[in-house]
């Protein structure tokens, strides 16, 4: 798989830096103010999964109703306090190993991209000071199918002008996996290898994979 690797990509959250926990600040706050208690492991349920998708989960945890309107009332509030979080970002909190691996794959000549479901991917790439490294940047606002769909990997496999056999995708969300596999794509999970079936190899890191 790594022989003929020409693209890489990435997934965000979970694999180059661990922005969750400022999620589950962010969705606490507002399950807060709505009544009710949000917990970390609540949080698991939305790792990988977009912000309305989100949401969904948390309002039904709640057991909250709420028009369309307020939902996107809720979800611009939660954006705002999550943007504020990781406005404070610092390159200090990239994941293990990821500028060191990210380097080496650039000068072996392999091309590398993001595929995130975030719509804040620009703006945390560029707190992380690592945007130079990307060649193609795919994120939530170029993206109508969510993970499982493979949408967001083939975006960034034409973007970098190669074939979804010549890339592999780094995932740590088990939707992200499937996404991989439907795109016909090798895939290395981050994390626990059963959490993340289907995976070609899991490692716990990207740190891991630096020879
Ligand atoms: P935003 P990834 C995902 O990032 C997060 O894992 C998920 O928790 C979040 O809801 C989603 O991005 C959307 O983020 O609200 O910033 O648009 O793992 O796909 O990089
Ligand atoms: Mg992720």
């Amino acid at each position: 798989m790594f022989e003929q690797m020409k693209g890489a990509i990435f997934d965000l959250d979970g694999v180059i830096v661990d922005t969750a926990k400022y999620h589950y600040l962010a969705w606490r706050s507002l399950a807060e103010e709505l009544g009710f208690e949000f917990t970390e492991e609540d949080n698991e349920r939305l790792k990988g999964v977009s912000r309305m998708e989100s949401l969904n989960i948390l309002l039904e945890i709640g057991r909250i109703d709420a028009s369309d309107e307020e939902r996107e009332r809720m979800a611009a509030s939660k954006n705002e306090r999550y943007v504020e979080f990781i406005s404070r970002l610092h390159e200090s909190e990239l994941l293990p190993g990821v500028r060191a691996y990210l380097t080496d794959l650039r000068s072996r000549g392999v091309k590398i991209a993001l595929g995130s479901a975030s719509k804040n991917a620009e703006f945390i790439l560029s707190k992380l000071n690592i945007r130079g490294l990307f060649d193609a940047v795919v994120d939530g606002n170029q993206v109508v199918n969510a993970k499982p769909d493979p949408e967001v990997f083939l975006i960034a496999c034409r973007k970098l002008g190669l074939e979804p056999a010549e890339c592999v995708v780094f995932e740590d969300a088990a939707a992200g996996v499937q996404a991989a596999i439907a795109a016909g794509m090798g895939v290395v999970g981050i994390g626990r290898a059963d959490l993340l079936p289907g995976a070609d190899k899991v490692v716990s890191g990207v740190d891991e994979l630096i020879a």
